[in-house]
Order: C-alpha cells, then sequence, then structure tokens
C-alpha cells in the first residue's frame, strides 16, 4: 500500500538510457524517465575538457570505438543496474532516488556505474516529476512562491587553455553585462560585443582570430592575458557601452593547466611565477580592468593561496573555485574552513547527483558565499542549468558565448522562463551598483 500522500502518478514506470553525441562529436549518455502519470523527463550527461582531480568518474568504454570514449557501459549500467532499482519509486523522493544510486554504485568517485550514467538518471527524474506536477523545473525545484533572480550571464567570448588551439594559458575570458532591466536585453548587449569582438578581431589578427574555441568563444591567435582583456574593454567600448559599468569582465585562469607541479611555478604570459608573484599578478589585473570575477586562480590543491587572494580582493571580486571544490561537499567544507574563496561553481556532473549539487549550494549559502551554475565544455540541446540556475536564485551562470546552438540553448531557456514569470522575475544585473559581489549580497 502507498502512504497516504502518495500519488500513484509520480511513480516511476520506465527508466531508459541511450548514447547521443556531445558538442564535440564524442558519446554522452540521455537518460529518460516516465512516471504512471504520463510524466516525461529527458536529460544529458555534459563532459569537461579540463577537469578538476577530484571530479566523479565519467565511464568511458576503452578500445577502439569513439577513440575510447564510447558510453555502452554506463548506459547498460542505467538500463539493466539502475532502472529495475528506480522503477516503483515516487520520482519526487529525489533525495532517496539519488541515494539509491550513489549506495549501488559504492565507491566514493561513483566510479562503478559512471557519474555520466548517474547524473543524466538523476536530472530526468526531477524533470519527470515536474512534468508529472505541470509544472517548470525551475518552479518544482525552486518553491510557487518567492521572488525569481534571472541570473547574470558570465559569457566566455575568448577561449585559451585547454578549450583552444592558441596560446593564451588562462582558459576563458568572459562579459557580464548588468546594466540591464531584463535578461533578454542583457542577452542582447552580450550578442552586440560578441559581433563587434569578431570585427575587432579580424583587423587586428586577420580571419585566423574568429575561428572559434569550444564554447563558442573566439579563439584568437593571441600569447598574453592583456591582449584578450584589452580585446574584451574594445568590443565593449564599441558596441557603446560602458566597462566597469554597464558590463564587468570576468576570468576562468583554470590554473592548474599551466602549474608544474614539479618545480612549482606558473606558467604564463611567457613568465614562471610563483603564487605569490601570481596573486600580485592577480591585484594588478583587477586594479587594471573591470574584473569582477576570477576562477580557479591557483593549482586545485593550493588552498591557502586562494585564501590569500581572497582576504586581499574578495570584498570587490568574486573569486571562485571549481576545480577547487568540483562540486564536493567536501571539499567546500575545506574551502570555507580556510576562507579560500567568496564564491562556489556549480555543474551537477562534477558530484553525479542533483541531490549532493543542493546540498553543496545550500552549504555555500549558508556561509555566505555566491553559487555559480555552470555548462560543461562538451554540452548538449540539454537546458536543465537554466532552470536549476533560476530555481537556486544564483543570480549568477555561466554557458559560454552567446553563439553555437549547446551554449544558446541555455540562454534561449531563459528568455522563456523569463517571458513565463511575466515580470514578476527580477534580472539580477540590476542590482549591480558597483560590483557582482554587491549584487548578490543583496539576496543571500
Ligand atoms: C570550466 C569548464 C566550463 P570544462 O573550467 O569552468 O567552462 O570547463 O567543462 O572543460 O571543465
Ligand atoms: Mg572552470
Amino acid at each position: 500500500m502507498l502512504p497516504p500522500d502518495v500519488c500513484e502518478d509520480y511513480i516511476i514506470e520506465a527508466v531508459r538510457a541511450r548514447m547521443i553525441l556531445d558538442s564535440r562529436g564524442n558519446p554522452t549518455v540521455e537518460a529518460e524517465i516516465v512516471t504512471r502519470g504520463g510524466g516525461f523527463g529527458r536529460a544529458a550527461a555534459p563532459a569537461g575538457a579540463s577537469k578538476g582531480i577530484h571530479e566523479a568518474v565519467e565511464l568511458r568504454d576503452g578500445g577502439r570505438e569513439f577513440k575510447g570514449k564510447g558510453v555502452k557501459r554506463a548506459v547498460y549500467n542505467v538500463n539493466y543496474i539502475i532502472a529495475p532499482r528506480l522503477i516503483g519509486l515516487d520520482s519526487r523522493m529525489q533525495r532517496l532516488i539519488d541515494n539509491v544510486m550513489v549506495r549501488l554504485d559504492g565507491t566514493p568517485n561513483k566510479s562503478r556505474l559512471g557519474a555520466n550514467a548517474i547524473v543524466s538518471v538523476s536530472l530526468a527524474v526531477a524533470k519527470a516529476a515536474a512534468a508529472t506536477a505541470d509544472l517548470p523545473l525551475y518552479m518544482y525545484l525552486g518553491g510557487a512562491s518567492g521572488t525569481y533572480l534571472l541570473p547574470v550571464p558570465l559569457m566566455n567570448i575568448i577561449n585559451g587553455g585547454a578549450h583552444a588551439g592558441n596560446e593564451l594559458a588562462i582558459q576563458e575570458f568572459m562579459i557580464a553585462p548588468v546594466n540591464s532591466d531584463t535578461f533578454h536585453e542583457a542577452l542582447r548587449m552580450a550578442s552586440e560585443i560578441y559581433h563587434e569582438l569578431k570585427s575587432y578581431l579580424k583587423e587586428k589578427y586577420g580571419t585566423i582570430a574568429i575561428n572559434v574555441g569550444d564554447e563558442g568563444g573566439f579563439a584568437p591567435p593571441m600569447k598574453e592575458t592583456r591582449e584578450a582583456l584589452d580585446a574584451l574593454v574594445e568590443a565593449i567600448r564599441r558596441a557603446g557601452w560602458q566597462p566597469g559599468e554597464d558590463v564587468y569582465l570576468g576570468i576562468d585562469a583554470a590554473a592548474s593547466h599551466f602549474y608544474d607541479e614539479e618545480r612549482k611555478v606558473y606558467k604564463l604570459d611567457g613568465k614562471e611565477l610563483s603564487s605569490e608573484e601570481l596573486i600580485d599578478y592577480y591585484v594588478e589585473l583587477v586594479n587594471e580592468y573591470p574584473i569582477a570575477s576570477i576562477e580557479d586562480p591557483f593549482y586545485e590543491e593550493d588552498f591557502d593561496s586562494h585564501a590569500k587572494l581572497t582576504t586581499k580582493i574578495g570584498k570587490r571580486v568574486l573569486v571562485v573555485g571549481d576545480d577547487l571544490y568540483v562540486t564536493n561537499i567536501e571539499r567546500l567544507h575545506r574551502g570555507i574552513s580556510v576562507g579560500a574563496t567568496n564564491t562556489a561553481l556549480l555543474k551537477v556532473n562534477q558530484i553525479g547527483t542533483l541531490t549532493e549539487a543542493f546540498d553543496y549550494a545550500f552549504l555555500a549559502y549558508r556561509n555566505a558565499m555566491k553559487v555559480i551554475v555552470s555548462h560543461r565544455s562538451g554540452e548538449t540541446e540539454d537546458t536543465t542549468i537554466a532552470h536549476i540556475a533560476v530555481a537556486l536564485r544564483t543570480g549568477l551562470i555561466k554557458t559560454g558565448a552567446p553563439a553555437r546552438s549547446e551554449r544558446v540553448a541555455k540562454y534561449n531557456e531563459l528568455i522563456r522562463i523569463e517571458e513565463e514569470l511575466a515580470g514578476s522575475a527580477i534580472y539580477a544585473g540590476k542590482y549591480a551598483y558597483s560590483s557582482l559581489h554587491e549584487i548578490l549580497g543583496f539576496y543571500h
């Protein structure tokens, strides 16, 4: 007998998975859940290129097919190991369902069933429950009362590091359009800046400069950080906006990728810098440019250097942990205990379940930290993260350039959500008085 508050409609009737391709042409897992009431949820696992060493494991087949990147085993795990355990459960019991999968996997890093198998199911369960309730996912997850916040997009429009074939050590150069009353106007600002950047890069470096990297940003043949930041400032101006007032800049250094562990130096801009020198370098950049956000400024095991930088600039800049935390609550606890950063990046596939990702976000909020919901460099047309950013009222999302369908799918979904909320939601950028940091302090 079902308990009285359990409605039959929400019971999971079918769980299935298949292989699809991601934006880099690599295979990934797509899962579908159907409830008795006819609710349908579909979600796909994204994939990183510059992964943190402590991330949950993406299960790959090895062998010749897809150069070893096949996901047949992960798909099998959904269809034959996970499915029989979930069928018959109430799809609203997200925490229980996620726990069932975590226990079934039984490893600390989800290496048996694969985080790619588990995350696609975890997200599809939430979507099926939302569909059964006839609610949009953001409302199912975020509640029907209270004001929603449309996030400021941190848009990566110059790609470097592991995402591009150029010599820029820093992986991402982002713009954050804040001076707008609405999300869709902010997107117009971003699109105009993107196209001004394209013209500027073509003039300065020739047509080769307008090739794009993995996240839709340009991958010009630049060598130095300042060249990229200058190009962003120029593009913002050409589009008629004021850098540091209308639009801020952000970087994702992804510094583990230019850190020489043996010699303990960071190799960037033709130099070799100690962590102390790198702190000074970031402070210089923040003084020279309207930078509001710096992600992964140091090697992913160096909590102390993060803390030193946060002490220096944390009042005016978001210092963001991505590879540092890998959406893992234990690592976030460690970061909090030393004051490593003031912001936590959230990527559900880094940890594998929606429940763990939400616990991570709430731990960050309880400690006065901001949260940024993020895509991966390998994406699909799946738009779940747009809903998660709205549900959690993060006020911030990072999902690439305003170009390439796997990136704009998320922005376009936010346009639809804004329209659906018909004026009752607030664009987070509206509260940017002097920095992104201040806006969000207002909310959490
Ligand atoms: C990052 C992400 C997304 P990847 O470092 O923040 O931009 O890259 O998915 O390659 O880890
Ligand atoms: Mg990152």
